[in-house]
């Protein structure tokens, strides 16, 4: 009783003190209020007062980022790093660009990381940073000069051992580099503090994969759990960035058959199985929507989002067994899980983070379909990272094979660990509340031992 009050509080200064900031309310709400029953059995969280302290930043850093565009205009945008919390390891978490970045949105995913890296079973804390800065359009130069301003502030902020930036919406190999490249001129060292570097300069053979390659194999875990298999099924995987992309690669290797992909403009239905050499072409290297697919290729449908309802997402509508949402938040709602349902889909595997609305949530949690949460399910891509900072400190580099299985490794971990807090917190199978106690615990532990800090 006494939790479920304190968590009431702790959920109405949220409110109060970060009003508007909408994801970063749902995040903490849906982990504050699976956390009923370890809080339950422990008093010690909320006499340490944990609640409050961890949905607190340790420290929040907002800059103006000026660049200039091709045709000499000064151009501003709103740079941002939450680091939420380093109970456990330097500050660990990808960087976002997209106009629709802002303080909730990067608090929501710092929040989420502080869990997820709790659970790879690694030392690496929680953050997340972005900008409003909208890639879309801009020329290879233009992306160029905002990394490199953007990367004149947060450089202060950062290093190997005290913050360590990855790549997430709008940020990869390329955005990576110029980062890289400014964080270096402006040091004058040559360390580990950004992952998904190139491989010729220290990056990780399979990092690029293993967002995607991790999440298909925490859902292959989940089904075997249950007598399944991820075999001859039919699945439908959203978006057609990094995760989505090495999602559907890994679903061909494991026997099953990737069916859609979708972006910000419409959705691919392809019933053979989405063609995955001119997925790559479209989108690693020409950049382009999704519409050059359709128009390449006849035997597929392709939907534009225009034709479509706002509450629905014609992917979700296309009968499948396995549903891996992989573009991003809220993309998920009460209308497609139930579209999902009576189509017969038997799991739903978050590869983004945050994609299914809390609606559509409690629907699922009723219905007879298995879920997994991002915070566990797409742990392979910073678990990696970490794998990364371990080849970087020991100036080492391991093959594609012995990267790809320790995630393998990994990814069997976490899904044991949050299965098995289900099982002994009496939810069997509810891996929401599994993953959130499990990674709440390991980390609320640390402060405890670390004091008030
Ligand atoms: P990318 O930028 O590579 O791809 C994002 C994809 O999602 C694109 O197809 C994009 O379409 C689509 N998308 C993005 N925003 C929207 C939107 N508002 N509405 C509709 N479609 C949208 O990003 P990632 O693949 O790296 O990230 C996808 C998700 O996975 C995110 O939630 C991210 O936080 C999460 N994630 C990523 C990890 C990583 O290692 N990269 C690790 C763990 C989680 P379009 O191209 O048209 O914009
Ligand atoms: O959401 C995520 O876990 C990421 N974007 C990856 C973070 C990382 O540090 O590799």
């Amino acid at each position: 009783m006494q939790s479920k009050m304190r968590v009431q509080e702790v959920l109405q200064y949220i409110k109060q003190s970060s009003s508007g900031q909408d994801e970063f309310y749902q995040a903490s709400e849906e982990v504050l209020s699976s956390l009923l029953p370890l809080l339950e059995e422990n008093s010690k969280y909320l006499e340490h007062n944990i609640l409050q302290r961890i949905v607190v930043p340790e420290r929040s850093i907002i800059f103006r980022v000026n660049w200039v565009d091709d045709n000499g205009i000064i151009q501003t945008n709103v740079g941002y790093r939450v680091q939420f919390n380093s109970a456990i390891g330097p500050y660990k978490g990808g960087l976002r660009f997209h106009p629709t970045v802002n303080l909730g949105i990067v608090k929501f995913l710092g929040f989420e990381q502080i869990f997820k890296n709790a659970l790879t079973g690694l030392q690496i804390g929680g953050a997340k940073g972005g900008s409003n800065f909208d890639p879309k359009g801009k020329s290879d130069n233009e992306i160029m000069r905002f990394c490199q301003a953007f990367m004149s502030e947060l450089y202060k902020y950062i290093g190997n051992q005290k913050d360590v930036p990855a790549g997430d919406i709008g940020v990869g190999a390329r955005e990576i580099g110029y980062l890289f490249g400014q964080y270096k001129k402006l040091t004058g060292e040559f360390e580990g503090v950004l992952t998904g570097k190139g491989i010729n300069w220290g990056g990780s053979l399979a990092r690029k994969e293993a967002t995607g390659y991790g999440s298909v194999y925490f859902a292959e875990n989940f089904l075997n759990a249950y007598d399944k298999s991820l075999k001859d099924k039919k699945c439908t995987v959203s978006g057609s960035g990094n995760v989505a992309i090495y999602t559907i690669e890994k679903l061909y290797e494991m026997g099953a058959i990737p069916i859609s992909c979708s972006d910000s403009k419409g959705t691919i239905y392809h019933e053979k199985g989405i063609d995955l050499p001119k997925l790559k072409v479209i989108k690693e290297i020409h950049h382009a929507s999704l519409e050059e697919y359709a128009d390449t290729e006849c035997q597929c449908t392709y939907i534009p989002n225009s034709k479509y309802p706002k509450d629905g997402h014609a992917v979700w509508d296309i009968p499948c067994d396995v549903a891996f949402p992989s573009a991003t938040q809220n993309e998920l709602t009460l209308r497609d899980a139930k579209m999902l349902a009576s189509n017969g889909c038997i799991l739903i595997n978050e590869g983004a983070n945050m994609p299914t609305t809390p609606k559509a949530l409690d629907f699922i949690k009723q219905s007879d379909m298995l879920f997994s949460p991002g915070k566990a399910a797409n742990a392979g891509g910073v678990a990696t990272s970490q794998l990364e900072m371990s080849q970087n400190a020991s100036m080492t580099q391991w093959s594609f094979e012995e990267v790809d299985n320790k995630l393998r490794v990994i990814m069997q971990n976490i899904f044991k660990t949050a299965y098995d807090t289900s099982v002994k917190f009496d939810c069997e199978g509810d891996l929401v509340k599994g993953a959130n106690i499990a990674g709440f615990r390991k980390v609320a532990d640390s402060m405890i031992e670390q004091g008030a800090i």
